[in-house]
């Protein structure tokens, strides 16, 4: 396996090179993945702040086993800095740019490091929550979910009993146990260029899928914390749920003694 050269953004991916996809969460060892298995040496997050995690799609292109395979690196998410979604618009506007409306994609990985789940509650349900994003807007992109890499990273830095508990955990959640039962296959990466070797390999034992661009921007309407326009939309949205929950509950109490149609749409709930 040798480095051939790093494509900028600028340069459209000739169509016959295979494209690896890589997202995840904010330092979860995206970009040290990629560096590794290309031979590039694009800034790591070192400091887990906004200057070195990595700011826009890049491309590395290697070759592996005879093929050309590109790697498009991206933005991590996390709160108050990226949010999922608009990571997700942000590497459609790109791949639109590089490839066109429809992408012959060979993976799409997904990094999660063990340190993301439960350390602490908010930690684990914003990582939960960035994975719902991610099922989502694959699903919006018209994947089988076979091409689909699960990746799990920083292994070592756990007694061997801590991680074992962690991917249970995560074994048990419904986004990636819904993702492994249509197909999707899990990896263990290891800190080093073996096992991102290994990774590649089996990456490419699939033939691509192809995935159809979105006409819109993708929007899940989902609560997050992000700017402060965001965090007011998100805020309406989340009242508005509420609101109808409430209703709903209202109507399935009052129901049984309450003629039927009695408590409609209309009505404003105030306080239960
Ligand atoms: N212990 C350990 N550290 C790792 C591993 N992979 C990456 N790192 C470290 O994790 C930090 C973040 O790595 P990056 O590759 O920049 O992570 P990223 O996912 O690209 O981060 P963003 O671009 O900010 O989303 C760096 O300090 C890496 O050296 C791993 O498997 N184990
Ligand atoms: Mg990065």
């Amino acid at each position: 396996m040798t480095a051939v050269d790093d494509v900028r953004t600028s340069i459209k991916i000739p169509p016959d090179v295979r494209i690896i996809l890589v997202f995840g969460q904010e330092s979860a060892g995206k970009t040290t993945f990629v560096n590794n298995i290309t031979g590039s040496n694009y800034p790591i997050n070192d400091s887990f702040g906004d200057a070195v995690c990595t700011q826009e799609p890049t491309v590395a292109v290697t070759t592996i086993d005879g093929k050309t395979v590109a790697f498009a690196d991206t933005t991590g998410f996390w709160s108050g800095r990226r949010h999922a979604e608009s990571v997700f618009n942000q590497v459609s506007h790109f791949l639109e740019g590089q490839i066109g409306p429809t992408w012959d994609i060979t993976a799409v990985l997904y990094f999660y490091a063990l340190k993301d789940f439960t350390v602490f509650a908010d930690v684990t349900r914003e990582a939960e929550d960035n994975m719902k994003t991610f099922v989502d807007f694959l699903r919006k992109l018209g994947t089988d979910f076979e091409n689909v890499g699960l990746v799990i990273s920083h292994w070592e830095v756990y007694e061997p009993s801590e991680p074992i508990q962690r991917v249970s955990w995560l074994d048990g959640t419904r986004e990636c146990s819904s993702m492994i039962r249509r197909g999707a296959n899990v990896f263990h990466l290891e800190n080093n260029l073996e096992s991102c070797q290994q990774l590649a390999l089996s990456l490419l034992e699939r033939p691509p899928t192809e995935l159809k661009l979105l006409k819109e921007p993708f929007n899940t309407s989902r609560f997050y914390i992000g700017s402060e326009a965001e965090l007011v939309a998100s805020l309406l949205t989340k009242k508005t749920e509420l609101e109808n929950m409430k209703l709903a509950r209202l109507q399935r109490e009052i129901s049984p003694c309450c003629p039927r149609g009695t408590i409609g749409a209309d009505w404003r709930v105030i306080q239960i």
